[in-house]
């Protein structure tokens, strides 16, 4: 029966070849499901399950600092409204498609019920490139692209925030119009605010900060501990500083990172506030961080990041970065765990490998749902019109993301597969989201 879903999934989505993927990482996770809970497996609930509730494409014209009118696309999948108003990020990045959007949405249904909040599964995003580009182009992208968006969203219904290309600036850009269009301050309405108006602490740092919760968990049920490790990331951008933030906060050295266009080594540990300001603040490339730090660094251009040995390595950039000749590398340097931070960026080969040599490897789902479960204090936080301190904020993402790794590691135990998190998260989003569905009927 599974095969027949997957199938019909190839033959309606054709060319669609990461969102395939990530339907069938689920799908092969279930034949345990299908075999002791029968019920919530019917044919009708999966399909149902791997077909978008909503998918909406758009124009997005705007006009450059030089008079030139350009066109993009916009989108908004909304998966899944189960548990909650459809929730995820918007990706402003060239490579943005419907395919990249449905991948993500899929994934962010699943991430969103482990995380245990009353949130549902979307994603959005656009081919706009915002490299390079001036904040006044950027503002004036953003105004286009919510003038259409906000006919969809509400806090209600859905709740775009960030992702890859899509931090506090463009949020407040697009907050910005969503008020004027609508004369209503309705904070719920998007998530990664600034703390003056509506922002929650702790959602710039909580994807890369619960990650490492999570890694350091994982470590934990084999008696390791973060402490004196040697840690690599990939990326540069929100999620891979952060987590190096927390790493080096733990103990850890954190030794190299990267961006689209090298990577850097730097064994006595990145200077983070360096790369905070070369990298959030200046929006430069990564090689300016080298050139500044001086003699410590070493500036790698194009390359690997997987190459530099590690105890732990974090891949934050983007999806199927890290392939089975990357995996076979760092075992050999003799890597004992792999987290992913970034959504879907170790390739199937590769995570086959690192359980096949018996390496911890945490999925993404799991391990970086600490973003979006910020996200959703943010709602709480905003629908009582209250502000938490940074500390109390960030209590609850430690709390949340140990309660999402002992649920990954305690399915997979009650399902026959030990030490399997990506069983484990695949199959507890599943029966979270299938129950809901079930109970509410077909729709
Ligand atoms: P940012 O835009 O802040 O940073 C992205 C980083 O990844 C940059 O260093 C960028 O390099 C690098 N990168 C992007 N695309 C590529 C590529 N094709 N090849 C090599 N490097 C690349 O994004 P985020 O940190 O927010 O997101 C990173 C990942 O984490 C994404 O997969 C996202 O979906 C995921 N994620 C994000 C969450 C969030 O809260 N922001 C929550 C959960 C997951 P350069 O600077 O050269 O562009
Ligand atoms: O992939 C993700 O979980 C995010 N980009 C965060 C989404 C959110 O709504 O905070």
């Amino acid at each position: 029966m599974l095969e027949e879903i997957y199938a019909h999934v190839l033959r309606r989505n054709p060319g669609e070849r990461e969102f395939h993927q990530a339907v069938r990482e689920v799908l092969e996770s279930l034949p345990v499901v299908v075999e002791r809970r029968p019920e919530l497996c019917d044919g009708s609930l999966l399909d149902r399950l791997c077909e978008p509730e909503r998918q909406v494409i758009f124009r997005v014209p705007w006009t450059d600092d030089e008079g030139r009118v350009h066109v993009n696309r916009g989108f908004r999948v909304e998966f899944n409204s189960a548990l909650g108003p459809y929730k995820g990020g918007l990706r402003f990045h060239p490579t943005v498609n419907l395919d990249i959007v449905k991948f993500l949405a899929f994934e962010q249904t699943f991430k969103n019920a482990l995380t245990g909040m009353p949130i549902g599964g979307g994603k959005g995003g656009s081919d706009f490139d915002p490299k390079g580009r001036s904040d006044a182009e950027v503002m004036r992208f953003c105004q286009s692209f919510m003038t259409e968006l906000q006919r969809h969203i509400g806090e209600h219904t859905d709740v775009p925030a960030g992702d890859t290309g899509v931090g506090a600036r463009e949020i407040g850009y697009l907050f910005g119009q969503y008020r004027r269009i609508t004369n209503r301050f309705e904070a719920g309405v998007l998530t990664g605010k600034g703390v003056g108006w509506g922002g929650s602490h702790a959602r710039p740092e909580a994807t890369g900060y619960g990650l490492v919760v999570f890694t350091a968990e994982m470590l934990r049920v084999r008696d390791l501990d973060l402490d004196g490790m040697r840690v690599v990331v990939s990326g540069s951008g929100n999620v891979a500083i952060h987590a190096a933030e927390k790493a080096a906060a733990s103990g850890a050295t954190v030794v190299a990172c990267s961006d689209s266009g090298g990577y850097v080594v730097d064994e006595g540990g990145l200077d983070l506030d360096l790369l905070k300001q070369v990298k959030l603040t200046d929006r430069a490339r990564l090689s300016a961080y080298a050139e500044q730090r001086g003699a410590d660094a070493e500036y790698r251009e194009g390359g690997r990041v997987w190459d530099v040995a590690c105890d732990v390595a974090l891949p934050c950039a983007t999806q199927n970065e890290l392939d089975e000749d990357a995996a076979r590398t760092l075992i050999g340097n003799g890597v004992r765990a792999v987290a992913e931070g970034a959504n879907m960026p170790t390739t199937p080969e590769a995570v086959r490998a690192l359980r096949e040599a018996d390496v911890l490897f945490a999925p993404g789902k799991a391990a970086n749902a600490g973003g979006v479960a910020t996200s959703a204090l943010e709602m709480q936080q905003n629908a009582s019109r209250t502000l938490w301190t940074f500390e109390k904020t960030e209590d609850r993402l430690t709390e949340i993301m140990k309660h999402i790794h002992h649920t990954c590691h305690e399915t997979a135990e009650r399902y026959g597969r030990p030490g399997d998190y990506v069983a484990g998260a695949n199959i507890a989003g599943f029966e979270l989201v299938g129950e809901s569905m079930q109970a509410q009927g077909i729709i």
